[in-house]
């Protein structure tokens, strides 16, 4: 192997702090280690509320397919639990959703009767 010239060396320096610079992007598991259900005591808005969520993350929802699904809604069906018109379905029982730009991204199950119970995800990413 040659050995490298100053500007190639600088070019891989460059190269490799961009990495470093976008690598603190953060998985989150949704609802931890309850994953996607209809909640018990702690509810999805506690969750994402105690998180910082920023571009370049990727947040997994993690459930059995059986039994949940997930939607990506409008903010009007997000509040009247509205199934009918997602904007994405997602049913392999572990999705991931990358966050590549910032924005107000809204989840809800699409079984009758989960939204209403709590199933339901609020994720604001701040413009970073
Ligand atoms: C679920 O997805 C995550 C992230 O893509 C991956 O690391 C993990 O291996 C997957 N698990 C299963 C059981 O497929
Ligand atoms: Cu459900």
């Amino acid at each position: 192997m040659a050995i490298a010239k100053p500007e190639e060396l600088l070019l891989m320096f460059l190269i490799l702090t961009t990495l470093y610079g976008t690598s603190i992007s953060t998985f989150y598991k949704v609802g931890d280690s309850a994953g996607w259900s209809i909640p018990g005591s702690s509810d999805y808005r506690s969750w994402s509320s105690s998180k910082t969520f920023a571009v370049g993350d990727t947040i997994l929802f993690q459930y059995d397919q059986q039994l949940h699904n997930v939607l990506l809604v409008h903010l009007h069906d997000y509040h009247s639990c509205n199934v009918n018109t997602p904007i994405a379905t997602y049913t392999t029982g572990n999705d991931s959703f990358f966050i590549g730009k910032h924005g107000h991204y809204l989840f809800i199950c699409g079984i009758p009767g989960h939204c209403e119970a709590g199933q339901k995800l609020d994720l604001r990413v701040p413009n970073s």
